[in-house]
């Protein structure tokens, strides 16, 4: 493998540097003056309609990206993660989170190996297990130890074994079957486990322990204060075979599942080519699988590969992932923007962005490119949202009017999961289609804004006239859906992982690994015999943990 290129040393780099020398964005004059501006910018990549025409770039800088995109070699090292090459370098792994939904049936030229291991036939076998087990639980064949049926499943994982579950669980709740609920522990904070817990029956809830490593500080104290928790609530005849039918495990490490006590017939194993962040679509999912059925995650996984195979078929100039990925690289590297606002308006979304953020940060938040060298330009910016419309009255101002560039992603699907009617005196509205309206409204007003002779014209006194006029030019990339589906939501999911593989494949670094969470990790182990009460251990800390520590001891009920 030969090593990265420094974008910066490319012919492109100082093309797109020239250009952003003389930019003067003018999104009003490129579309008065372009009537095939909209057309020529909107995609679709498999149900997802993309009109990228309201963002800040002209056909040179587009051109300029594409170069800049041949110049990295983004499609070689694309074909290199689809091959199963290990382009993970830092951990020296394949990077094969798109085999995960792979057909079982798929031909020889899309089935990568890993040391030789047709690595699809054993996706599918965990699957087909995952799929047993849900389908028993939801049936009821699956029960705890006194008998009763499972109506609580509570999935106890962090970071990559977290946020995927929890956030598709929520997008999509309208899936879910009735009388079996899901909930998730997290964090280390006690709260977490002892709200979660809280009116909970031990005999109808089942524990998916998820954690790739099954090293997780967090997890495995949850998952002890899970079971402590279930063992108390049960009689002591129950106790003996209560781990057993009681907990799952989601791991590579089989070998640690069974020294917790779990049984590893209940165990679900994924590969370490899948990363945390990538993993959502593993067994990582099964708490989903229980909720939505087999049947839907089947179609989620197949809504990934549709995006996977767009991104690995599409050439670059309509290539919706790639593109995106690059308008992002212009952005931050050409244009100062420091963030990235995805703005879902779909309440079931509600977690999509903290979902977003681990996968683009932990990602491409790095200072070094992957053969060790430091990167010359900035890398990772720092992804951020809310649903609309309630960011509209909180965050929007300084999107509109700041003084800061913050690109933005807004989504919305074209039918409502709850279609709702408002009736006002005898007149119906669709509740959906006024949600659609701001979607429409606010992406208009960022684009166009609004100017002083338009301020002026509604009559404001002139000196207010100033604080009412909007720049416009504030770039934005509007996604549609006929429907947040399953497979769409797996569409959205690999857009994003494959944007993120893009700027990545730019700035040439690892995309994969995630060296910067180590160290706090190691600290926080050092420290924890400090905060215990080692006085020796707090010796050894620096003059402000000391401090802290004192401030602790000191207020200590
Ligand atoms: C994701 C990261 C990280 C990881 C968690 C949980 O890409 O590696 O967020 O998912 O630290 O790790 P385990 O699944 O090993 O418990």
């Amino acid at each position: 493998m030969t090593g990265p290129v420094d974008p910066s040393s490319t012919g492109a780099w100082a093309r797109l540097g020239a250009l952003a020398a003389e930019f003067e964005p003018d999104l009003r004059g490129w579309f008065e003056a372009d009537p095939g501006r909209v057309e020529r910018l909107t995609f679709t990549a498999a149900d997802l309609y993309v009109d990228l025409s309201k963002s800040l770039v002209d056909d040179r800088v587009l051109g300029a990206l594409l170069e800049l995109a041949d110049e990295v070699g983004l499609a070689d090292r694309r074909d290199a993660m689809f091959r199963g090459d290990r382009i993970n370098v830092t951990e020296d792994r394949a990077v094969l989170h798109t085999a995960l939904r792979l057909p079982a049936d798929a031909g020889p030229d899309e089935r990568p190996s890993v040391d030789g291991e047709d690595v699809v036939a054993e996706v599918h076998e965990v699957l087909d297990r995952v799929y047993d087990f849900a389908d028993r639980v939801r049936s009821g064949a699956w029960t705890g130890v006194t008998g009763e049926r499972i109506r609580t499943v509570v999935n106890i994982g962090i970071g990559g074994s977290d946020l995927g579950p929890v956030m598709a669980y929520e997008a999509l709740a309208p899936y879910r079957q009735d009388g079996l609920e899901c909930r998730f522990i997290s964090n280390i904070d006690p709260t977490d486990a002892a709200t979660t817990l809280a009116g909970l029956d031990p005999a109808s809830t089942l524990f998916i322990v998820s954690s790739k490593t099954f090293g997780t500080l967090e997890t495995l104290t949850n998952a002890r204060l899970c079971r402590a928790w279930l063992l108390d609530g049960l009689s002591d005849q129950d106790k003996t075979e209560a781990v057993a039918r009681h907990f799952v495990a989601v791991s590579t490490a089989l070998d640690k599942v069974a020294e917790f006590g779990i049984d590893t017939d209940n165990a679900f194993g994924f590969w370490d080519w899948v990363g945390g962040r990538y993993s959502m679509d593993s067994a990582i999912g099964l708490s989903l699988v229980v909720a939505i059925g087999p049947e839907r995650f089947a179609e989620m996984l197949g809504g990934f590969h549709a995006m996977d195979e767009h991104f690995r078929r599409t050439d670059l100039a309509h290539n919706v992932p790639a593109l995106m990925g690059l308008l992002n690289v212009w952005y931050t590297n050409f244009l100062g923007a420091g963030t990235h606002a995805v703005l879902p308006y779909a309440q079931l979304l509600h977690r999509f962005p903290a979902y977003l953020q681990q996968l683009t940060m932990e990602s491409n938040g790095k200072g070094v490119r992957w053969d060790g060298s430091p990167v010359s330009t900035d890398t990772g910016e720092v992804f951020w949202g809310e649903p609309g419309t309630n960011g509209q009255h909180a965050f929007y101002q300084l999107i509109h009017q700041g003084t800061r560039l913050v690109p933005a992603d807004f989504i919305a699907f074209v039918n409502p999961a709850y279609p709702l009617q408002d009736t006002v005196d005898g007149h119906s509205t669709d509740v959906h289609q006024l949600f659609l309206a701001n979607f429409l409204a606010q992406t208009r007003a960022l684009a166009f804004g609004k100017t002083a002779e338009e301020v002026r014209a509604e009559g404001t006194a002139e000196a207010v006239v100033p604080a009412r006029v909007f720049p416009g030019n504030r770039p934005t990339a509007s996604i549609m859906a006929p429907a947040l589906t399953p497979s769409v939501l797996g569409q959205l999911v690999a857009l994003y992982e494959h944007i993120t593989f893009t700027q990545g494949a730019v700035w040439g670094i690892d995309s994969f690994d995630q060296w910067g969470v180590e160290l706090g990790k190691q600290l926080a182990q050092q420290v924890a015999a400090a905060v215990a009460g080692d006085t020796a251990a707090a010796g050894e800390q620096d003059a402000s943990t000391q401090q802290l520590l004192g401030y602790y001891w000191r207020h200590r009920q």
